[in-house]
């Protein structure tokens, strides 16, 4: 399997968050991707290639186009602004107030364009949203070509990244442009398989009234897991995408007798709704030794992953998400995509 991955992440580094009160450096760091790399090469899972340079096209109809431009612009107008540390919103237009007036400064824009204080800019922040945007792009063409899977090593994630929202250290979302994108090249139905321990609220919302693209999410409950306010069981889509949604919330302390349940009933899901292709927001922040999640998947559960997803017999693209033990995080991606292979 082809990996794409571009050296252009590194950029996004020294951001920080607000975890408990206090503001600390940020647990997405580029070292994620560098074991995620490394854990690769030693797989010997295939070559590792350089995104092809996109245009936004796709990211435009994703997102609304005027967030794309913001987060283009962020850190330039936050530099012009007199600032030089981390770029984060401290207002968010929220009930009672309107989301319909833009805003004039950046410490406003930033909160417009964000539902949380996850996705701070710093200034390699833009090249490496860019980069990740190609490599799932650049998989989703390789899939689109013919082969039967490609993975993005891409970073920053996507999936909470919404129609006009950054949050949860995602700004566009990967994931949904790499469906997108294989709608665009003939694919009638994409389905996307969300398996990072977090819900994928953004892709859920990109999606939620299109049949076009089906969107299943297993995740720890949002009763009690960021990011709380979407991922319940009963949001099944709206409009023509009734029914083309499917969350399968977890408590914390799921293991994988319980998880692989769901698994299963999401790769059902995928099955009955005729998908075509798949894209898969492969997130290993369920596995137990991670810092920030809580559930308790185990480094030779991974493969089983891979091996259920495979017998979907669909072409499928990986699009990494989250992951934050990062001893652990290479074998366990790597366990999913050789598990893929191997089936
Ligand atoms: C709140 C936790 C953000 C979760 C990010 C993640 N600071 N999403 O891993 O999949
Ligand atoms: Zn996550």
């Amino acid at each position: 399997m082809k990996s794409v991955h571009s050296p252009l992440h590194a950029g996004h580094a020294g951001q920080t968050e607000l975890v408990a009160g206090r503001i600390l450096p940020g647990f997405e760091r580029p070292e994620r991707a560098e074991f995620v790399r490394a854990a690769v090469e030693r797989a010997g899972l295939g070559p590792i290639l350089e995104p092809t340079p996109q245009t936004l096209d796709v990211a435009r109809r994703v997102h609304r186009p005027d967030y794309v431009d913001f987060l283009r612009q962020a850190w330039d107008l936050w530099v012009t602004a007199g600032n030089d540390g981390p770029a984060l919103p401290f207002v968010w237009p929220t009930r009672g107030l309107r989301d319909d007036l833009r805003p004039e400064k950046i410490s406003a824009l930033l909160g417009f364009y964000a539902f949380d204080g996850g996705s701070a800019f710093v200034a390699g922040t833009w090249g490496a949203i860019e980069s990740s945007y190609a490599c799932a792009l650049t998989a989703a063409d390789i899939v689109a070509a013919g082969e039967r899977a490609a993975f993005a090593l891409a970073r920053p994630p996507g999936h909470h990244a919404g129609r006009r929202t950054a949050g949860g250290y995602c700004y566009l979302n990967n994931a949904a442009c790499a469906a997108e994108r294989l709608r665009d090249r003939g694919a009638k139905r994409v389905a996307v398989l969300d398996v990072d321990f977090h819900h994928g609220n953004g892709t859920q919302e990109i999606f939620w009234t299109r049949a076009d693209v089906a969107v299943v999410n297993l995740h720890g409950d949002p009763a009690t897991e960021y990011p709380y306010f979407l991922g319940a069981a009963d949001e099944i889509g709206a409009g023509p995408g009734e029914g083309y949604n499917l969350n399968l919330p977890m408590p914390p302390g799921t293991d994988w007798a319980v998880w692989s349940e769901a698994l299963e009933r999401g790769c059902r899901h995928i099955a009955e709704v005729g998908a075509e292709a798949l894209v898969v927001s492969l997130g290993v922040d369920t596995y137990e030794g991670d810092p920030i999640s809580h559930f308790r998947l185990k480094t030779a559960d991974y493969p089983a992953i891979g091996a259920r997803i495979a017998r979907l017999g669909l072409p499928t693209v990986f699009v990494l998400e989250g992951g934050y033990a990062v001893a652990a995080i290479g074998d366990n991606v790597t366990g999913v995509l050789t598990g893929f292979e191997c089936a």
